[in-house]
């Protein structure tokens, strides 16, 4: 890649609006649907699909892409925007989202969507999932990366520890997990329902080389990932310290915002305001990309 070709972080952070944006929209046009765990990992989609993927749009199934799996599947609203706006598929498929013969359903299909890798929504698989895919890619001497995308509730699944030692084990450094710790999962605060404790310290016990981050940082999200990936001879992992619908402030502090129905309340008219907002955003940072 030239040296001019490099991301900047303001294309990062128009990326970033982007992604709020449709994925607001979508969530809208269904009328419900999983916000907070949607907006908690947008940051992070932006700087992974803005700069550190080596993917082909128009080649999702290229032999030599990086993988992603989200194993939190229910975020999958806001992969899919980040896919429409990178070009694996048109952007009107979003407002289809989980509607009867739609390309999206409400958790990634890998048969149905280009760009999806890995079919995910009951917590814990994609663990495993991303474990065996990284095993397959160093048996296959590839290069490729597989980026795991796990929420802090999912930790609750004994699964994720299974995949956890296997990966630290055989030091998969090419497979690089990232938990979403956003302090929520379903119904309440995860300390309370099952503690996950220090998310950071028991990766690095398990012998992962750990880094956490402010969630919403896109500099610091990018530092991060590029530190891990020159990680050679270990496991590496990075927790995301995130909000609950995070960069939308009115649903941030909602408490029950995990899968959000906007006909109640003044929740459509907060939506309504937050899509404005973006929208205007996202036109002044087209303008200085
Ligand atoms: C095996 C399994 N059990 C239960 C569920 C239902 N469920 C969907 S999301 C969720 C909470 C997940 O919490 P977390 O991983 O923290 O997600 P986030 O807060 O990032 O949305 C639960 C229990 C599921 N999808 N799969």
């Amino acid at each position: 890649m030239m040296r001019d070709d490099v991301p900047k972080l303001s294309d990062l952070a128009h990326l970033r609006d982007k992604i709020r944006l449709e994925t607001l929209k979508m969530l809208g046009h269904m009328g419900y649907g999983h916000l907070g765990g949607s907006l908690s990992i947008v940051e992070l989609l932006a700087v992974l699909y803005g700069k550190q993927l080596a993917i082909e749009a128009s080649q999702p199934n290229w032999e030599k892409r990086d993988r992603l799996v989200l194993s939190k599947g229910h975020a999958g609203p806001a992969l899919y925007a980040t896919l429409a706006i990178k070009g694996f598929f048109p952007e009107d498929w979003l407002l289809t989202l989980n509607e009867g013969g739609t390309h999206l359903p409400s958790h990634p299909d890998r048969l149905k969507i280009p760009g999806v890798d890995a079919t995910t929504g009951s917590l814990g698989q994609g663990t495993s999932i991303a474990a065996g895919m990284a095993t397959g890619l160093r048996l296959s001497g590839s290069d490729a990366y597989t980026y795991l995308i796990v929420g802090d509730g999912e930790l609750n699944e004994g699964q994720c520890w299974e995949a956890f030692q296997y990966i630290a084990h055989n030091k998969l450094n090419r497979c690089l997990v990232i938990i979403d710790d956003n302090k929520k999962q379903l119904d309440g605060y995860t300390a309370d329902i099952l503690n996950p404790f220090d998310i950071q310290k028991k990766m690095e016990s398990f012998g992962f080389i750990t880094l956490k981050v402010k969630g919403d940082d896109l500099q610091a999200i990018d530092d991060a990932i590029n530190f891990l990936k020159d990680q050679k001879d270990s496991a590496v992992a990075l927790v995301l310290d995130t909000v609950k619908a995070q960069g939308v402030p009115f649903f941030e502090k909602v408490e029950d915002n995990h899968s959000v129905k906007f006909g109640i309340a003044n929740y459509q008219e907060e939506l309504e305001k937050a899509i404005t907002a973006l929208e205007a955003q996202v036109v002044k940072g087209g303008s200085h990309a």
